[in-house]
């Protein structure tokens, strides 16, 4: 594994597009504010504190549902071309249905998407990044096909409410995250743990959930409000830890059930799931004794209308993991994991952070971005989450360093291998409320301190070298012309 010393002096294309992210849940608080319903990861925090570390919780965060001016003066100092964040469906629909809406929520997002126009700052709104309203859990969650409708509305009210304003939306921020650690493990809200089950039936709704989305937005909105619209998905790279047929196999499946499952019905030319899922899990599920495979299937209208729902591709990419060939696991408790049967390691040598899944090997992304390229015939591609985790210090040359390495890898597969690159996102403008991990593991660019009712914003090192990454389209002091 070759590690990068100089960051490029090559310099971006003159057109590409650099922003920052975040999701509601993580910054806007005000959890029960002006109307606001109940979402699951507000159940979860406030009902499993054991799963959150100290049981922290999201309830005040950044506290951006009343401090918004602030989070515009900081992308306003960055000089950031668009702003990344998600609508709170909750804070919009208290219930999840369009019985009651709540007026100060809708104000909420319309002044604060305002100010952004205002100040050259592109709103890229991603609907759904993890809080369903609970009372859409309560019926189910994901797995049940009644969600698809449900949110179709939701999405129909966010494209009239909004979209005279929004040129790029985002259905669902990272469906195999949502799925996996939602609907199968159980790690993470709502804490269903039906591992080989539920997270195939969660993300079977929501391909269909997002196809519907892209055809109401195409047939309904796009002709007055001319925007565009995709999903986000959430892949590492996987190396094969030989160049042994074995490995290449293991690492090629590993791809297909980690990036492929949600790629493939959408992005890929045949459509539905990658062909080694079908195989492989309805082998397994018939060994196991089911009567069918635990891999739901679509019917041929189905592919058809889900395949090709993108205007461009979005990816969230932060690591990368070695990828062994295995013996199949044994047949017994269904499971994920046991469907692709491989085995994964991240290795030793490589630098970490505060975050245990978290290696930094800036390679990884270029191979992959090539994968993508070459998987999914030459789309357009815009990176909509990368960062870098630590304990939140101010001078975070780590933090630097991994952002002059990713996006030399960058540059490379756009300038060297000709991959449509055309955006780049750092995760996160600030320090958040980091899920599980709570607020022991920090992402930003600015520092926030938690402990101060205002939640003071601090620039952190590595925010001033962003900076002058997008102001100059350049990784190092002078680029060549
Ligand atoms: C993104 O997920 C999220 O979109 C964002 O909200 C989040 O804050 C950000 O990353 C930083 O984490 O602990 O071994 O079980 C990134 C994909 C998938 C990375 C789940 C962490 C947990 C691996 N994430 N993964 S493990």
């Amino acid at each position: 594994s070759e590690s990068l010393s100089e960051p490029s002096n090559k310099k971006f294309p003159e057109n590409f597009q650099f922003g920052v992210a975040t999701a509601a849940y993580q910054v806007e608080g005000g959890w029960s504010d002006d109307g606001k319903g109940v979402n699951i990861w507000d159940q979860f925090t406030h009902t499993h504190p054991d799963s959150v570390i100290n049981g922290d919780t999201g309830d005040i965060a950044c506290d951006s549902y009343h401090r918004y001016m602030g989070d515009v003066e900081m992308l306003k100092n960055l000089g950031v071309n668009y702003y990344r964040f998600s609508l709170s469906w909750s804070r919009i629909l208290p219930t999840g249905y369009t019985n009651q809406i709540n007026e100060a929520g809708v104000e909420y997002y319309q002044n604060f998407i305002s100010a952004l126009k205002e100040n050259g700052i592109e709103p890229f709104v991603t609907l759904y990044h993890w809080d369903l309203p609970q009372p859409l859990q309560e019926i189910g969650g994901w797995p049940n096909p009644l969600l698809e409708d449900i949110f179709a509305v939701y999405a129909r009210t966010a494209f009239t409410l909004f979209g005279e304003k929004v040129k790029n939306w985002m259905t669902f921020n990272e469906p195999k995250q949502t799925c996996l650690a939602g609907y199968g493990l159980g790690s993470a809200a709502p804490g269903i743990s039906a591992s080989g089950i539920g997270e195939y039936e969660c993300m079977h709704t929501i391909m269909k959930a997002h196809a519907r989305a892209y055809h109401i937005y195409d047939e309904e909105f796009r002709p007055t409000q001319s925007g565009r619209i995709s999903i986000v998905l959430d892949t590492g790279w996987y190396e094969p830890a030989s160049d042994s047929e074995e490995d290449m196999e293991a690492a090629e499946r590993s791809l297909q059930f980690e990036h492929g499952w949600c790629a493939h019905p959408i992005y890929h030319p045949d459509g539905n799931y990658p062909q080694v899922m079908i195989d492989r899990i309805a082998d397994r599920s018939q060994k196991e004794g089911f009567s069918k495979s635990r891999l739901p299937e679509f019917s041929a209208e189905e592919i058809e209308y889900i395949r090709g729902t993108f205007d461009f591709l979005c990816i969230n990419t932060y690591t990368t993991s070695m990828v062994k060939w295995t013996n199949d696991y044994e047949i017994g408790t269904p499971g994920f994991y046991a469907d692709v049967s491989v085995s994964t390691y991240q290795d030793p040598s490589w630098n970490g952070s505060a975050s245990s899944w978290l290696k930094v090997v800036p390679w990884g992304m270029r191979k992959l971005l090539n994968w993508i390229d070459q998987t999914y015939n030459h789309p357009e591609i815009v990176i909509t989450e990368n960062g870098y985790s630590d304990d939140g210090r101010l001078d975070d040359p780590n933090r630097l360093n991994y952002y002059a390495e990713y996006l030399t890898s960058l540059l490379e597969a756009i300038l060297e291998d000709g991959v449509n690159v055309s955006g780049y996102t750092a995760w996160s403008l600030m320090d958040n409320f980091e899920w599980t991990s709570g607020y022991t593991v920090k992402f930003g660019l600015y520092q926030v301190d938690f402990d101060n009712p205002n939640r003071t914003r601090t620039i952190k090192g590595s925010g001033e070298y962003y900076k002058n990454v997008i102001a100059s389209k350049c990784l190092v002091d002078t680029c060549e012309e």
